[in-house]
Order: C-alpha cells, then sequence, then structure tokens
C-alpha cells in the first residue's frame, strides 16, 4: 500500500548503557529497524533514523554497584562500546545519541515542568519498600521477586521481564533487596504520578485507529488488550535516587525523574541533537512535529508498554495542552525474544554472544542475513550457530554468492568482462525477467507490512530463480554452438546480478556494494533505486571489474572456536534443534524426581487450563497447580500415580501456591500427555 506520508521517522529502542549488545538486541529491535530503513530509502524516502543510549535508571547503577563503577564511568564504558558495535554491524542510524547529555535533561525537564504546570501530575503518599539494611527505598531493579501475574520468581520492582507486566512494587510477592538480600518493609513517601487512566479511552480508540491504518502486530495488540482490560492507572514518575534526570518541581528536588519518562523522550533528544549536528537546528520539527511524518517504533516485547500506552499517553498529554503537535507512533513492531543455543539470552547467567564478539569472527552481513532469516517476528525463536554456519554456507554462499560469481567469471571467460548484448528473447528468458519485474514489489510489500523476515526469504528466492535460469539455459553449451544465445543467457544474467545487488542492500549493505564495485558501476546504490531492479540496467557493452570472492564459506573449526568462547560445548544442528545443551550427571542428579499419588484434583476457578492437586509424596501432601485442564477431568486424576519435581522452588500460579511440578509431555500443536507409573508404587518412590 502506498503510503501518503512524505517523511518517515524510525526509532529503535535505546538500549541500557550497561552491558555490551547481544546478538538477541540485534533480533529484536535493531536489525527489524534496519532493514525497514534501508529500504525505504532506496524507494525514495525522506528518513530520519534514530537511536542513543539508555543512561539512567537503575539498571546502570546496579551495574556500577556490581562493577565497583560511578554510574557515570558504567555509562563512559558501554555507550561507546555499543555505539561502534552498532556501527560494524551496519546500523545506519541518522544519529546516535545519549541520555546523560544537558540536552535530554532539557527536554525532559521541559515535558516535565510542562505536565506539572498543567496540575497533570498529582502529588500521592504512598507505601513503597523500603530497605532498612542499606537505609534506602528499593526504586525499580533494586527489589527483586515473584510476579504477581505470572508467578515468574525474577520480575523486577517496576516490571516482569516474562509477562511484560508493569508493576507496583508493592505487589511483588516476597520481595527481596537486590543489593543486600533481606527482605524489605514498607515504607511511606510522596511522589508525582502521572493519570495514565486519564487517558484510556483514547489510547484505546488511538491503537484501534493506528490498527486499521498501519497493521499493528499480533502479539502487540495482545499486549494492548490485556492492559486496557485490567484498566490504567496512576503511576509514579519520580523516584528516591540520586541517578537520573532531577525532578524541576519545588519540594522534589532531591529526587529524580523515572527512567521511562525520560527513556522514550531520548528519541527527541536524539533528534535535536542530529539537527545541530547539521547545522539546521529546528529541523528536527519537520519530523517530529510534522502532519506529514509516519513515526514507527521498533522495539523487543518487553517494552511494548511502555511504546503503546506510556509514551503516547505523555505525547497526547503536551500536545493536548502546547501548539507544537509531535507525531504519535503509526505503528510499533515489537519482536519476541531470540534465544541462544535453546536458552534465553541472559548476562546474569553468561549465556550468549556479544555483538562485538562476533563480529571479531565473522562479516557482519554473515550475521544480519542468518539473523534476518530468523527473525522471532511472532514468536520466540532459536539461535544455533550449526543453523548459522549452515545459513551462509548453503543459502548465502552457495545461492546468491555461487550465482554472482559464475556469472561474472563466465563473462570475464568467454566475453572479455564486457557486458555482452542481448539478442533474441526465449521461453525461458522471459520467465526469468518476469519474475525480476515483480521480485522488488513482491519483497516491498512484504518489508512494508513489517514481515521483514518473509521479505529477506523472498529476495533469496530471486537467487534461487536466477541460478535456476543459469543452469537450464547452460551457457557453457550454447558457448560452443551458438554466442548469441549464449550472450543473450550472460546479459540477461547480468541484470539479474545488478537487481540482487539493489535487493540485498537492506540485509547485507557490504556485499552488496562489493557486487557493485565488481560490475564497475560509478554511482553509489542510493535513493530510488529499489524500483529500478525491476528493470535490466546495465548497458551492453559496459566493461566489468575482475570477479573476487563475495561469500567465502564458514568452516566448522571456526563454529567451535567461537562455541569456546561462548562457553558451549557444542553447537546443536538444525537436525536436533531443541535439544539443550549437554549436563553432567551431577546437574541432573540435583533434580529430584519422584512418584506422586493424586488424592485430590479441582478445576480452579477462572482460569481455562489450571488443576490444583494434592498430591502425596512420600508421607506429605502437597499441593501442585498444573496447566492440564483442557486435557483432563479433574475426577480423572484421582489416584493416578505421576512423577514429579519434588524439589522445585514454590511458585503461585493465579493466587495458588504450587511446591513442585508434574512431567507431561508437550507436543507443538498443542497436544498434552502427562507421565504415569504403570505399576503400583509407593508415593515418595525416587525416579532416576
Ligand atoms: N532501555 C529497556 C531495554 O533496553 C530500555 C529501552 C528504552 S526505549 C526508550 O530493554
Ligand atoms: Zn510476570
Amino acid at each position: 500500500m502506498a503510503s501518503p506520508h512524505k517523511r518517515l521517522l524510525v526509532t529503535a529502542a535505546l538500549p541500557y548503557a550497561n552491558g555490551y549488545l547481544h546478538l538477541g538486541h540485534m533480533a529484536g529491535a535493531y536489525l527489524p529497524a534496519d532493514l525497514y530503513v534501508r529500504y525505504h530509502r532506496l524507494k525514495g524516502k525522506d528518513v530520519l533514523f534514530l537511536c542513543g543510549s539508555d543512561e539512567h535508571g537503575v539498571a546502570i547503577t546496579v551495574t556500577g554497584e556490581q562493577e565497583g563503577l560511578t554510574p557515570q564511568q558504567v555509562i563512559d564504558r558501554y555507550h561507546p562500546a555499543n555505539e561502534e558495535a552498532f556501527r560494524k554491524f551496519g546500523m545506519s542510524f541518522d544519529h546516535y545519541s545519549r541520555t546523560s547529555i544537558p540536552l535530554h535533561h532539557e527536554t525532559t525537564r521541559e515535558f516535565f515542568r510542562n505536565f506539572s504546570d498543567r496540575s497533570l501530575l498529582k502529588e500521592k503518599r504512598e507505601k513503597q519498600l523500603f530497605c532498612e539494611k542499606d537505609n534506602m527505598f528499593l526504586a525499580d531493579r533494586y527489589v527483586e521477586g515473584t510476579c504477581p501475574k505470572c508467578g515468574y520468581d525474577q520480575a523486577r520492582g517496576d516490571q516482569c521481564e516474562n509477562c511484560g507486566s508493569w508493576l507496583n512494587q508493592v505487589e511483588l510477592i516476597k520481595p527481596k533487596c537486590k543489593l543486600c538480600g533481606t527482605t524489605p518493609v514498607v515504607r511511606e513517601t510522596t511522589h508525582l504520578y502521572f493519570p495514565l487512566g486519564q487517558f484510556q479511552r483514547r489510547l484505546e480508540k488511538y491503537v484501534k485507529e493506528r490498527n486499521k491504518r498501519d497493521g499493528w502486530k499480533e502479539n502487540v495488540l495482545r499486549y494492548c488488550e490485556s492492559w486496557f482490560k485490567a484498566g490504567l492507572e496512576d503511576r509514579a514518575v519520580t523516584r528516591d535516587l540520586k541517578w537520573g534526570v532531577p525532578v524541576p518541581v519545588s519540594g522534589f528536588e532531591n529526587k529524580v525523574i523515572y527512567v521511562w519518562f525520560d527513556a522514550v523522550l531520548g528519541y527527541i533528544t536524539a533528534g535535536k541533537e542530529w539537527a545541530a549536528r547539521q547545522g539546521k537546528k529546528e529541523a528536527w520539527k519537520d519530523y517530529w512535529q510534522g502532519t506529514e511524518t509516519k513515526y514507527v517504533a521498533f522495539i523487543g516485547k518487553d517494552n511494548v508498554v511502555f511504546h503503546c500506552i506510556v509514551f503516547p499517553a505523555m505525547l497526547m498529554g503536551w500536545n493536548d495542552g502546547e501548539e507544537e503537535q509531535y507525531v504519535l507512533p503509526e505503528n510499533v513492531p515489537a519482536n519476541e525474544f531470540l534465544n541462544f543455543e535453546g536458552q534465553k539470552f541472559s548476562k546474569s547467567r553468561g549465556w550468549g554472544i556479544d555483538l562485538r564478539d562476533f563480529l571479531d569472527h565473522f562479516p557482519a552481513d554473515y550475521l544480519r542475513y542468518a539473523l534476518a532469516v530468523t527473525l522471532p517476528e511472532s514468536r520466540d525463536s532459536d539461535f544455533y550457530l550449526k543453523d548459522f554456519q549452515a545459513r551462509v554456507n548453503n543459502e548465502l554462499a552457495d545461492i546468491l554468492g555461487n550465482f554472482v560469481n559464475r556469472t561474472l567469471a563466465f563473462t570475464q571467460r568467454s566475453f572479455g568482462g564486457v557486458v555482452p548484448p542481448r539478442r533474441k528473447i526465449e521461453a525461458l528468458d522471459r520467465e526469468i525477467l518476469e519474475i525480476l519485474s515483480t521480485a522488488p514489489s513482491n519483497v516491498g510489500n512484504l518489508f512494508e507490512n513489517y514481515r521483514l523476515r518473509d521479505g529477506v526469504t523472498e529476495a533469496m528466492n530471486l537467487a534461487r530463480a536466477a541460478n535456476k535460469y543459469f543452469n537450464d539455459s547452460e551457457p557453457w553449451k550454447t558457448a560452443k554452438s551458438d554466442m548469441d544465445r549464449c550472450g543473450t543467457t550472460i546479459h540477461i544474467a547480468l541484470q539479474l546480478v545488478r537487481s540482487l545487488a539493489i535487493l540485498f542492500e537492506p540485509v547485507t549493505p557490504q556485499i552488496s556494494r562489493t557486487i557493485w564495485k565488481m560490475l564497475n558501476l560509478k554511482e553509489p546504490i542510493g535513493p530510488g533505486f529499489w524500483d529500478t531492479a525491476a528493470k535490466p540496467g546495465l548497458d551492453e557493452g559496459h566493461t566489468l571489474n575482475p570477479p573476487e570472492i563475495l561469500v567465502s564459506k564458514i568452516e566448522d573449526k571456526q563454529i567451535d572456536k567461537i562455541l569456546q568462547s561462548a562457553g558451549v560445548e557444542r553447537s546443536l544442528t538444525p537436525a536436533t534443534t531443541g535439544i539443550k545443551p549437554t549436563i553432567s550427571l551431577e546437574d541432573f542428579k540435583k533434580i529430584d524426581l519422584r512418584v506422586a499419588k493424586v488424592v485430590e484434583a479441582e478445576k480452579i476457578p477462572k482460569s481455562s487450563k489450571l488443576l490444583r492437586l494434592k498430591v502425596e509424596v512420600g508421607g506429605e501432601v502437597r499441593q501442585i497447580v498444573a496447566g492440564i485442564a483442557q486435557q483432563y477431568e479433574p475426577s480423572w486424576m484421582v489416584g493416578k500415580l505421576l512423577v514429579v519435581v519434588a524439589n522445585l522452588q514454590p511458585v503461585t500460579l493465579m493466587g495458588n501456591e504450587s511446591r513442585g511440578m508434574l512431567l507431561a509431555a508437550n507436543a507443538d500443536d498443542g497436544k498434552l500427555s502427562i507421565v504415569t507409573i504403570l505399576d503400583d508404587l509407593p508415593p515418595g518412590t525416587a525416579v532416576r
């Protein structure tokens, strides 16, 4: 669909400057944003692409405490490192800013003051968690506990990473101070609150409208719906912390503004800083305040509430009182998570690979391609190094690289490196030219609809078709019998090479540049080039440069080396995808599996999935909550002998404590079967 907007503003979530970027980050927000932007630039759109480091909040101060650094030292270590890693990865930001700069403090304070002056902020005295040992209020990540919504036991004071809930810290079950591990007490403190509830109706309308116009992703809509359903509440936007933007309201001078309030405004600051550096101080307004702008915010799924609800509400709040009108996101394409070798990326557990390390081993384009075709667009996806190797070797090298190299080598050998003339066209030629003529719009439509993964796959399909054309045309044979025919084949193959360079530019910009150099084309691939890929664009008689290898295959030993540096024993092959890395016998022995006899079973009210079971395990009856209500009748369960993990940390599910977990087989299609014991063994018997 052709968009009526003249300008495109694209932002990608501001990563915290408290650690190095890993591959999960790249697949979440950054690569998708870059694909989208590069495509639109080639379409000739006027694009501004902004990002920067998020340098406030407890994410920074906790890291400082862990690494023995001041907050300033933390951000001065990670901001430049991440900016550099992004550059190496090929992110085409127009500007990469940071939120610790004075300009950003000004932007944030301006919004805050505006809201305060217009009485949008309410002062409230409320209960907060206070650590008596550390003598401080435990803002945000200073406290961890069990999520009241999903039972995840490492939820933070403000947010549960597992279910995406935005939490009020006093709701946390079994809260613990992150610094000393003790249980905090509840004390009262005064904060300023932003009246989110006041905006609910307008926000619902906003999401509905934009979804209708620009097709929001299912996962994002689902998150929004659930928050609307729960009802939006006032939220504190100040914190009892030292690190952050000081609150510009009297009586609150010794508090700072909540990090999420300032972080989303960081996008605006990035625009201002970009404009200043261009020497056109006001130019940011063309994008941020123009009615002709389409604004798209790329993020990971854990940031949805802040971008679909909090940020739009803040912008509405501003727009209500000011003449300068900010654009609201037209779409917020959020990706799910990427796992590494079957497990979640985790900084604290040291699981995953830093982008920097990866780029020391392999060219960025290899990674960009492999990530692009496994983007977690609608559900979590997995990154396996063996899979990465296979994607590079079997697709990037064997399909794209091979087609380009064989075509160019053939031209050198048989036509002295000069584009031969196109003579009579035959059915095979007509067919491939037909495919070529629709490829840019096919790929483009997918990109425009945020189906970036499919778009890249579609571009590779053109390379596949091109190889088939080469094979079927057999130019090595016609070179001996019919030079005109052979020349026509090579002429068309060279056109395909040129088009492929353009269609791959968003995903593998360096490879495209190399192809362009080999084609000896002077004007670099740039604005407006996309649509030219539908048609031949190389003239007969044009002289090419000698070919060079485009993509080299990755050897097993290269994969082994990076696996070692990542601490992974062996990568899982795509065929065994899903099998987790090897564990030791010791590790396995930690799990206490026991036979358990069901003595009672009942449905949990209001839950379609959960059953509450009372099971006997070696002289003790305990409660276990299991997600098997759709498959098993409670009455049928009674008397069955199950296998349970008896020493699993208890969790609370919908208010019901579950002490242990029963084993069940889960098939991909949702089918499920509990594991039962066939013979009559006493409850409590060990299972090994
Ligand atoms: N820094 C959270 C994160 O890195 C946060 C994003 C800010 S976007 C304005 O996941
Ligand atoms: Zn949760």
